[in-house]
């Protein structure tokens, strides 16, 4: 057995989950399939210029229709978890009214064969394909969509409660309301700047509609979150440069943790919230079996110029390797994340990292083999940081490698790979890197020492 596999597993406690994580837009493909409303995913790719290879999901994986070979690959990974998505316009093609019956089979067969395979399901309720009619009708702009998410909730788990092991309602709410809806980078790309706050609260509505009518329900899962969490340091040590750090932790950290972890809005932008927010704040901050956290790596912060619309710029923190999409590679800023979470947040659930993964665009050698030794070494780097985390106090519970397979990478459309399998996006045709491998390795190791 390889020193980084036994390095990897060194520190984390027993019980501790591996899984790996996908997302619906990004994999599945089938964009009309069986009755799929559209949804914003779909209008965006649509458009000219949005995507910088001109890319779309229609196709991605074509997982949709190979999800049985898929769910080998999973099987043969070994780990304890898989975590997916289901998307919204497969279930409820506009998004009220009855269940689409053939959209939400699909969810169905794979969460038996999930289970058949030994494999626990993780089914993020949303994770960014808002059906195109919500969109129409104001988005998360408005509050009837959190409404009608509360709904589409129940209705999911009315089928899938008996089964899934942990639900994360809302994937990243702080990145959809940020690239989303204050800038245009992602679906819808409103570009409203400050005025996308609203955004916020009914994404954090939703998830506490969401979890309400999971409880109701009465799933035999766990609920949690699944949110991306970066910590923000300023890019010199000036005393402008360490307030516009601290603006970006309150706007891109607090504002998502604060309502669910302590049922308020941080002071700063609590005036922007709609109302009425002390009754939404007692749904959105109902306790939660564990809190998803996504890390990939630190913002690095500067004051903006005089006269901009906004105060901070994000810049690059430097002096770090980085992956193939350029962000930084720095596994203490897992450990310090999760230390300050735990710090911060008193009666935090126990953590599972829900994401954390890195794009490498490593591809098959002429023998076939897909050496993706910088991944290995980025994987072991980052479980290592989350023991140093557990050593200094933070409870983490598991850790979701993004993602099982090279996808759709929303804006960068194929060209950041994310994969621990390779996938050929002309044939299709998946084969398992050696960081597949590494990662069985690891899970076995991590059984056999705490057999
Ligand atoms: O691919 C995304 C995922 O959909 C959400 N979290 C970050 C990943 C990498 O950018």
């Amino acid at each position: 057995m390889s020193s980084t596999v036994q390095r990897a597993v060194g520190g984390l406690p027993p019980g501790f989950l591996f899984g790996t994580s996908t997302a619906s837009y990004q994999i599945e493909g089938a964009a009309t399939a069986d009755g799929k409303g559209p949804s914003i995913w779909d209008t965006f790719t649509a458009e000219p210029g949005r995507i910088v290879d001109g890319s779309t999901g229609d196709v991605a994986c074509d997982h949709y229709h190979r999800w049985s070979e898929d769910l080998e690959l999973i099987r043969r990974l070994g780990a304890d978890g898989y975590r997916f998505s289901i998307a919204w316009p497969r279930v409820q093609p506009s998004g009220s009214g009855p269940v689409n019956e053939a959209g939400l089979a699909f969810y169905d067969r794979l969460v038996d064969g999930l289970l058949e395979a030994g494999v626990q399901p993780m089914a993020t309720l949303y994770h960014w394909d808002l059906p195109q009619a919500l969109e129409d009708g104001g988005g998360w702009l408005s509050r009837d969509t959190a409404l009608r998410f509360g709904e589409y909730a129940a209705l999911v788990a009315d089928r899938l409660g008996d089964r899934v092991a942990h639900w994360c309602p809302v994937n990243e709410p702080n990145v959809v309301t940020m690239n989303g809806y204050a800038l245009t980078d992602l679906a819808p790309a409103r570009g409203l700047l400050f005025d996308a706050l609203p955004v916020a609260h009914h994404l954090l509505l939703g998830h506490g509609l969401a979890v309400q009518a999971l409880r109701a329900a009465s799933v035999s899962g766990q609920i949690g979150t699944a949110t991306n969490h970066q910590p923000a340091w300023p890019l010199s040590g000036s005393e402008a440069d360490a307030a516009a750090a601290a603006f970006v932790d309150t706007l891109w950290n607090r504002l998502f943790a604060d309502p669910v972890l302590l049922g308020r809005y941080p002071d700063e932008l609590a005036a922007a919230m709609p109302g009425p927010v002390a009754e939404d704040l007692a749904l959105i901050s109902q306790p939660l079996d564990f809190y998803g956290l996504n890390y990939y790596n630190p913002i690095g912060v500067r004051a903006a110029p005089e006269g901009s619309p906004v105060p901070f710029e994000n810049g690059e923190v430097g002096g770090y390797p980085t992956t193939g999409f350029g962000w930084p590679i720095v596994p203490a800023g897992l450990t310090e994340l999760l230390t300050d979470f735990t710090a911060r947040y008193p009666g935090l659930p126990p953590i599972i990292l829900t994401e954390n993964g890195c794009s490498f665009d490593t591809g098959p050698d002429d023998d076939g083999v897909v050496d993706d030794q910088a991944r290995i070494d980025y994987l072991d780097a980052h479980l290592r940081a989350v023991a140093d985390a557990i050593a200094a106090g933070a409870d983490v519970r598991g850790y979701y490698c993004w993602s099982l397979m090279d996808n759709f990478e929303w804006a960068d459309g194929y060209t950041q790979r994310f994969g621990l399998v390779h996938v050929d996006f002309d044939t299709l045709v998946r084969t398992p890197k050696r960081s597949f491998d590494w990662y069985a390795d690891v899970v076995r190791a991590y059984r056999a020492g705490t057999a």
